[in-house]
Parts: structure tokens; sequence; C-alpha cells
């Protein structure tokens, strides 16, 4: 046995700063959570044990990434971090150009501003809450070209972030390629349970766009998490390091957005980058109306060079390794336990299958939701629904979405939680699951126009 597969996924770092938690009673939780209306959003992060509501902005940051912080440029114009953080992506990721926004939704709807005109379709691998959102309302609709087995929570396929082509052919044949801007490609794919694309998909999807003149943008915001799923599963990539098959990766696009609050370890912070010098040019004139100055697109001088130093520790396979491995001993505890989870286990995230934990409560009474509910109730532990709450309303019937994954997700923050804190959550989850016969769902009872999962209310049925 290689030396790796003996030892266990130990952090390759050592804890310096605590932040105190509060424990609460379960009598504490049940008010708390019918005052959210049983939307885990809608707690306050003090009522909350262990967050693994996200990822996002959560990470731990580094001794030397909050050195960093002491040394902000805070000039309007031209702050010696943007430089560093030109240089820090032009390195990592081989984009030419760089246009900083607050975090990956500015991005996104600079993006969609320039590139989508009324009526144009953007295919991509799976939809996300906000990418879809700036799509739409730049005029475009939305086709989900992933392949089918990313929409089945059983399926064991080592690559579910897949485009298929077949999809996108259909699609360029019913709409025409001149209707379609651009491929949208996540790595790894979120709302799928955090799963990979492989490379030989990716670079397939380019040769393909090619020939119709159609642009592929990348969704890089985990798109490191992606890569080490590449050197694992892929042949051929064994021996790359993660830094060369990132570089890879972003080479088959055109352009990539960035929530740089994943992958770069950081607590704020996005970019819109890229090859090509005429997008370039009109994101960084459009990016002075919505986020800032194009050399701070909305951040700090400080946040820029977290940023830029993240880059450095992200692509360090120890940690990786150790990131990647905190999600996998909890999914593969839980798999022991019975307890339906999406396989492969994904990079960022474990996601409960809802439909599988509770079989009797039907979609349009919120199983998803109500599972994240009644996993804070039990121990604190908040968690996020992505399923038919997240998936929204149809633009043209009005009739909810019902998308085949009706999940709950556990998304692990980067360098944030210990194995014991693992062991608790798991533990709660079974506990729930224990009791599951007990439980029904919800009713809607407030729901806002945009991404009504963030503030959405609900009541017990
Ligand atoms: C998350 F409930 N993700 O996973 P921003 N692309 C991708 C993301 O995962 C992502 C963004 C773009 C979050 C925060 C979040 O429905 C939700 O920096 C693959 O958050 O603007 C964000 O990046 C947007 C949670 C976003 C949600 C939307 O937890």
């Amino acid at each position: 046995m290689s030396e790796e597969k003996r030892r266990s996924w130990a952090e390759p770092f050592k804890i310096k700063v605590v932040e105190p938690l509060k424990t609460t009673t379960r009598g504490y939780r049940e008010r708390a959570i019918r005052e959210a209306g049983y939307n885990t959003f809608l707690l306050r992060s003090e009522d909350v044990y262990i967050d693994l509501l996200t990822d996002s902005g959560t990470n731990a940051m580094s001794d030397n990434q909050w050195a960093g912080m002491m040394l902000g440029d805070e000039a309007y114009a031209g702050s010696e971090n943007f430089y560093n953080l030109e240089a820090a992506v032009g390195k990592y990721y081989g984009y030419s150009y760089l246009v900083p926004t607050h975090q990956g939704r500015g991005a996104e709807h600079i993006l969609s501003q320039i590139l989508i005109s009324e009526g144009d379709y953007i295919p991509g691998n799976m939809y996300f809450t906000t990418t879809r959102e700036h799509q739409e309302r730049a005029g475009g609709t939305f086709v989900d070209v992933i392949i089918d087995e990313a929409h089945d929570p059983e399926s064991t396929h080592p690559f579910k972030g897949n485009v298929d082509l077949r999809k996108l052919e259909d699609l360029i044949e019913r709409v025409g390629a001149e209707k379609i801007p651009y491929v949208s490609v996540a790595a790894t794919v979120n709302m799928a349970g955090g799963q990979p694309i492989s490379m030989e998909n990716l670079r397939a999807v380019r040769e393909f766009t090619q020939l119709h003149g159609i642009k592929v943008v990348l969704d890089a915001t985990r798109a490191v998490e992606n890569a080490y799923f590449v050197k694992r599963r892929e042949e051929g990539y064994a021996d790359r390091s993660i830094a060369e098959i990132l570089r890879e990766m972003c080479s088959c696009s055109d352009a990539a957005t960035v929530s740089a609050k994943k992958d770069l370890l950081t607590n704020i912070g996005g970019f819109l980058a890229t090859f090509d010098e005429d997008l370039f040019e009109e994101a960084r004139s459009l990016v002075v109306v919505y986020e800032g100055l194009h050399t701070y697109g909305g951040l700090a001088g400080r946040d820029m060079e977290a940023m830029a130093r993240g880059m450095e520790e992200m692509v360090e396979e120890d940690y990786l390794h150790a990131r990647i491995g905190q999600v996998e001993y909890v999914g593969e505890k839980l798999l022991r336990g019975g307890i339906p989870i999406v396989v492969p286990i994904g990079g960022h995230a474990i996601f409960l299958d809802a439909k599988r934990f509770f079989p009797g409560i039907p979609q349009d009474h919120f199983p998803a939701q109500t599972l994240a509910a009644e996993i804070y109730v039990d121990s604190g532990v908040r968690t996020m629904e992505r399923g038919i709450v997240s998936a929204g309303r149809d633009r043209e019937t009005g009739e909810h979405n019902y998308p085949e994954l009706e999940l709950v997700r556990l998304a692990f923050p980067r360098r944030v939680y210990t194995q014991a804190h693992c062991d608790v959550t798991v533990e709660s989850i079974e506990s729930v699951h224990d009791n599951r016969e007990s439980v029904r769902g919800l009713r809607m009872v407030h729901e806002p126009k945009h991404l009504r999962f963030f503030q959405a209310r609900f009541e017990k049925l």
C-alpha cells in the first residue's frame, strides 16, 4: 500500500486563533427555527453550533493571508494589491486579463450583460442559482446539457459534471449557433453534488464549440477542487500538479467567472478573467458602473491581497487532500450508517437525498427544506436546502420547477471544523434518520420574487 493510502487526511496546519461557539437547548432551537420561518438562511449565526450552510466566504485564512491584509494599499486607483492579484491570476489560472468584482455574482452579472442578447440560449452543465438568474435577467434562457447521470443521486459516474455533447448538438440544431453566445461550464458542479467535469470532456466541449463559433465560459469557482478529482480519477493526470491541471482546464475556455470565497480561501472577493481582449475592454468599462474602478471592483486592497496569497495555498496538494478528505470522511461515515447521500462524494459538500430520507413527504411539501430544519433542531448544525425551493418557478408557466435532485447540502468551510465536529454532525443526521417516520412536511407562506430560497418562509403542516 502506498504511504499516502495508509495515512489519513490529517490537516497540514494547526489552530492559532479560535472563535467560541454557543451551545443551545432543543427547545431554544425549536423556537429559533420557527421564528426563522423554517429557513436556515434566516437563522442568526450565533444560534448555530456547527455551520455547514456554505463553504462560501467561511474559510479560515492563513497567517500569511492575514499578514497580507495589513499590507492593503487602499488607493482608489492602481492599488499595489491589484497588480499582485493580476499576476497571481496569470500564474495560476493563465488568463491574460483580470477584472476584479466584489464576489462571483458580480462577475456573472457583467459577463451576462456583455455576452447575452434577448432571445439567446445558454447551455450549461446544470444550473446554478445566481448564474441562471443573471443569464435570464440579460434576456437568455438557460438549457441544461449535463449528462443524465448527474440527475441520478445513485449513479457512481466519476465525472457527473460532464456535458452531454449530444444535448449540446441538439440545441444548436434547434435554435442555431448564432443564438448561443457561450456554453457555461461549471467545474465542479455545485448543484449536482460538487461533481467534477473530466478534462477529456472539457476539451471535447472546447473543440466542438469552436467549430460553431461558440465561446466557453468556465465557472471556475471550485476549479481547484475539480483539478484534484482530475488528478485522482482521470488517466494520465496522476503525476501532474494541481496547478498544471488548473491551467490546462482554463486553457479550454475563453473566460472564467470566479467566486473567490471558495477555492481562494478568503472571506470575500471574485473576478472575471479572460484571454479575449475585446471582452476584457467591455468588462473593464462596465465594472465601473456596478462594482467599482477596474483596479478594485468593489473590494478593499487588503481583500485582493488575501486572494492573491490564497491562490498560492489553494493548489497545495496536502491542503486539498485534507480538505476533500474531510468531506469524504463524513460521507463515508454516513454511508456506513445507511444514510442516503449523493454518490460519488463531491468536493465541497455532502448532499443528503431528501427524497429517499423522507419517502413519505411529497416534493411540494418541501422534504429537503424540512430535513434541514429537523437537523438544526436536533443539534444546531446548519445545512442548506438544494431542491424544489432553490429551483424556483418556471418563467413561462409560473409552476414550481420539480428538480430530480431534492437535496440537503452540508458544505464544509475550509480549514474550520475538526474531526469531532464531523462526528457530531453525523450522529445528529443519524438521529434524525432514526426518527424520520414522525416528520411531516412544510408549506410556504412567504415567497420572494428573486432567488426565493434565501428569504422564503414556511410553516409546519
Ligand atoms: C454556495 F444558496 N455559491 O455554494 P458568490 N458559482 C458557483 C457558486 O457556488 C457560487 C457562485 C457562483 C455559494 C453561495 C450561494 O443559491 C445560492 O460569490 C458554482 O456567492 O456571488 C456561490 O458566487 C456565486 C449560496 C450562492 C446559495 C447562491 O454556498
